[in-house]
């Protein structure tokens, strides 16, 4: 049994019929849809997830509503071209399989909630790059993402509820875009916000979350090569139930650090505290550095499992990447790096 973060089961068998009502309207219908990524045995999503009652169909038609809109004006940035420093443990997890198992709050609390993240609007998009910083500005999302070079990287995501996955992301580092902010000397936090919009959003209109999404990392963490900006995956522009049209990515951290669809990124002196950390502190820390050995207070963190597969595995110190995000620990109690 996996574990879900506050208040929520994992509703692992709530009925697909979620995502058919939220169907957009200009959704194409079920058989135009030809999902390119179709190289899994739909069996296995099936039994893996006890998602019984998901069809193939609802399936097929789900992974084809991304693709009903205007062509995206950035796809010909992809793919980028593969770092190939960054290799995996372990296979990528498909396409189908990580773009129907995702937290995106805005959207609902279940994983299923791909077909209804197709509502947010990913154009125009800009960004807001303020707080401590030589000039405020605000950027384009399409600016943005070509003022620097993207790459593509294999990274372990590790969520806080004990599973993971695997993903080949492109996009650019973040040191890239804190180099592009210019942040004064006085800067010693990043924080990232998210869209505000409950109308698109419904999600939003859940009152037990102090919305938008929130997150933070401290300026030295958001210059190391591993902290991540993400804006394509498998190849094309990331999905929107991942986090389009921009989201981070910090593999060595529990997946709620890695906020998604950011906004607004300000420099500041005042640690940020995050949604997660502002709803429960005693489950959700600022560092949520992943460790197995330090218990969630509601379960442990000892073991993974791996998406697709369903294979539990050990759970690794920085998710795997202590050779290359220890350092920025040090003299620090690695047990104390969760909260
Ligand atoms: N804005 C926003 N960002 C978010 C979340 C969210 O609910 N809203 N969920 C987080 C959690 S808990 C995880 S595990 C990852 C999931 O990313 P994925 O759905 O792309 O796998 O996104 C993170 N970023
Ligand atoms: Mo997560």
């Amino acid at each position: 049994m996996l574990a879900a973060m506050p208040g929520h089961s994992l509703q692992r068998n709530v009925p697909m019929t979620f995502s058919i009502h939220r169907r957009p309207s200009w959704a194409i219908s079920e058989n135009q849809a030809t999902p390119e990524g179709v190289y899994l045995d739909r069996r296995r999503i099936l039994q893996g997830f006890g998602l019984g009652m998901l069809t193939a169909a609802t399936l097929a038609a789900s992974a084809g509503v991304g693709r009903a809109q205007d062509a995206d004006p950035t796809a010909d940035l992809y793919p980028a071209k593969k770092n190939e420093a960054y290799k995996l443990d372990r296979p990528v997890t498909p396409e189908e399989i990580n773009g129907h198992y995702n937290n995106f709050y805005e959207f609902g609390t279940a994983k299923d909630i791909a077909a209804n993240a197709q509502n947010l609007v990913i154009r125009p998009w800009e960004i807001e790059i303020g707080g401590l910083v030589e000039t405020p500005f605000t950027i384009a999302f399409d600016d943005l993402v070509r003022k620097i070079p993207l790459e593509t990287r294999l990274y372990r995501h590790r969520c806080v509820e004990a599973w993971s996955m695997t993903v080949p992301w492109a996009g650019f580092p973040l040191k890239s875009l804190v180099a592009l902010a210019k942040p004064q000397a006085s800067a010693k936090f990043v924080r990232f916000e998210t869209f505000l919009d409950p109308e698109m959003a419904d999600g939003q209109n859940d009152f037990l979350y102090p919305w938008p999404y929130i997150e933070g990392v401290t300026i030295e963490e958001a210059g190391h090569d591993l902290a991540f900006i993400v804006t394509g995956a498998y190849d094309k522009p990331v999905a929107k139930q991942h986090g389009a049209p921009l989201r981070l990515h910090l593999p060595w951290k529990y997946g709620f650090k890695s906020i998604k669809s950011i906004r607004k990124i300000s420099f500041v002196e005042e640690r940020p505290i995050g949604l997660w950390e502002a709803l429960q502190p005693s489950e959700y820390g600022f560092w949520a550095n992943v460790n197995p050995e330090v218990p969630h207070p509601r379960w442990s963190q000892a073991m993974e499992r791996v998406l697709d597969t369903g294979e539990l595995v050990p759970t690794q110190l920085f998710n795997g990447y202590a050779a290359e995000v220890a350092g920025l620990y040090t003299g620090m109690d690695p047990a104390t790096l969760y909260m």
